[in-house]
């Protein structure tokens, strides 16, 4: 896979990969309709292949999240034009091409962006314009172009309409920026072209894009700008209620990075969600706990839980990731005040940042549990293209692979500084494991007001977990096991790898 930037064609990539020939005009089907086919790649982690307890706690839903980015490309295309939505997360085989549509749309996070192209390559083979949008073609469009007719770089609402009328028009470009065009609107989902029994999650709401800040693992500020962007509240409280509605949702989740990140907006949305006697969660920064009036206003709008980007609870560690917004010894402080207003917090921590050796890993574990974390994750940090972290392991050879299946926070893709690869990822399993066993539930939760949803998601990520384990035979990780004579002995059989020797 080719990561060295190239410099995009003056003319648009055919469908065949002749550079000669021309984009195929929609209109030459000779219908006078247009149709497009908005395709979602299969990604492992979109798709719910757990244990049969997780089954059953999903009801046996396939996917996890509808397929937001694609219900919203539905919204904006222009008049004239025909949609449908394909889920790979909730079929059974994975999509074949076919040529009965004028164009494809395809949406890719880095997990999705291999089987986005493998999807488009076929459509290209047959002669179907293809258009490649979402966060990875965004981030790394001449890659994408190799694959596509057209590169839609950031919001489609300021991409993807102008690309389907120059494409009718005969007169597409290879690359739309949302940049040209950076004060439309966020729009309205068609959710209507999705079936909510196939979704865990059915009922995702944007309410803002980009964010200030400039951690040095996200794609956010370089994607979707460094200027918070809010949705109309309008249109926010009538896709709330429509939903409840038409499906009886009382419950939801803002797919946001930071919902509340701009305090005065977010207070007015606050105000306007609190007579719909809805509840939600959310993403959030931790800069949040120095305004009561918001928190009490999160609170009465509904506001049940909130994930924290924390990243890890060591001051070095956090001026090396860029998140520099709040110091490290006002965390736990700020944690019980935003608790104090019965919200929940989960924590996010980053496992793998220069500074940090395995202690480093076992402290954030311990901090997640003094802190009466209900749930928490440790991604293995990961450089996603577009980010100051991929740049800079890219200049210093550190990247060990583009693979963008590998690209899951499970897996290590660069070469750390103070762990061995081994160690590394056997840290983030211990922290999971150490997290989420029932004794450390039971101290975190408490017992009373009894936080029955936490425990059952606390119970199945543990019987997940120990599942994995004896299954394969392996030994649960434990961060123990770094003191002992033996470690790397421990380490290899507990990651099911044979020790040398
Ligand atoms: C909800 C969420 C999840 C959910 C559901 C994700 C899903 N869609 O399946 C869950 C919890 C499962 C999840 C998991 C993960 N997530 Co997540 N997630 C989010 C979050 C907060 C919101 C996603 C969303 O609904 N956005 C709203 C939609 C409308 O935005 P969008 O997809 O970007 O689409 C817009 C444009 O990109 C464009 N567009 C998109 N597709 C297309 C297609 C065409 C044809 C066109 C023209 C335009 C276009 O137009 C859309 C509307 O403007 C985002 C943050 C964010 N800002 O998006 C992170 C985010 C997407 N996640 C991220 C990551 C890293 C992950 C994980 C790898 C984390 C982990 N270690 O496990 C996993 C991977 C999941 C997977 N599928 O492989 C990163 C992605 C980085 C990257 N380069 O891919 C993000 C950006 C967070 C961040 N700030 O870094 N995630
Ligand atoms: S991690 Fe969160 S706070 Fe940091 S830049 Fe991304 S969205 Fe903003």
């Amino acid at each position: 896979m080719n990561i060295v930037p190239q410099m995009p064609n003056a003319e648009c990539r055919m469908p065949s990969g002749n550079p000669q020939s021309e984009i195929r005009n929609p209109q030459s089907s000779g219908s006078s309709r247009r149709k497009l086919r908005l395709i979602n790649p299969h990604s492992a982690l979109s798709t719910i292949t757990m244990p049969e307890i997780i089954r059953k706690m999903t009801f046996s839903r396939r996917g996890l999240f509808m397929p937001l980015n694609l219900a919203i490309c539905a919204a904006v295309v222009p008049d004239g034009w025909d949609v449908e939505i394909v889920d790979e997360n909730i079929t059974d085989s994975p999509h074949e091409a076919v040529a009965d549509v004028d164009v494809v749309g395809i949406g890719a996070m880095t997990t999705q962006a291999k089987r986005a192209y493998e999807i488009a390559d076929q459509y290209r083979a047959l002669d179907v314009p293809v258009i490649l949008g979402g966060i990875h073609p965004s981030a790394l469009p001449d890659e994408a172009l190799q694959h596509a007719s057209i590169v839609c770089k950031g919001d489609a609402e300021a991409t993807l309409p102008r690309a389907l009328r120059d494409l009718d028009a005969g007169q597409a470009k290879p690359l739309y920026d949302w940049t040209e065009v950076p004060e439309t609107p966020i729009a309205t989902p068609r959710k209507d072209l999705l079936d909510p029994a196939e979704y865990l999650v059915f009922n995702p709401i944007q309410t803002t894009r980009g964010c200030p800040h400039s951690c040095t693992f996200c794609t956010t500020p370089a994607i979707f700008g460094k200027r918070f962007r809010q949705r109309e509240i309008g249109d926010i409280i009538d896709e709330i209620s429509e939903a409840y509605e038409r499906f009886g949702s009382k419950v939801f989740i803002f797919s946001d990075d930071n919902v509340a990140g701009n305090h005065a907006w977010a207070m007015e949305l606050f105000e306007r969600l609190k007579p719909l006697k809805v509840r939600w969660a959310s993403q959030c920064d931790i800069l949040i706990a120095n305004n009561d009036r918001l928190l009490a206003a999160m609170r009465d709008s509904g506001c049940i839980g909130l994930i924290l980007g924390l990243e890890s609870p060591k001051n070095e560690t956090l001026a090396e990731s860029g998140k520099q917004y709040a110091k490290a010894e006002t965390y736990i402080e700020r944690i019980k005040k935003i608790q104090s207003y019965s919200i929940s917090i989960w924590g996010s921590f980053i496992f793998g940042f220069d500074s940090d050796d395995w202690r480093d890993c076992a402290a954030a574990v311990r901090f997640a549990q003094r802190a009466d974390l209900c749930m928490s994750c440790y991604p293995i940090l990961t450089p996603y293209p577009g980010t100051v972290v991929f740049d800079q392991f890219r200049r210093e050879g550190r990247l060990l692979t583009t693979d963008w299946d590998k690209y899951n926070g499970a897996t290590v893709v660069f070469l750390p500084v103070k762990m061995t690869i081994d160690q590394l990822r056997h840290a983030q399993m211990a922290a999971f494991h150490e997290f989420y066993t029932p004794r450390s539930a039971i101290k975190r939760l408490k017992a009373l007001p009894l936080k029955k949803n936490s425990y059952l998601a606390n119970f199945a990520i543990y019987r997940g977990l120990t599942y994995y384990y004896s299954k394969r035979g392996r030994p649960l990780p434990r961060f123990s096991d770094f003191a002992e004579p033996d470690a790397e002995q421990r380490i290899a059989r507990s990651l099911g790898e044979k020790f040398p020797g």
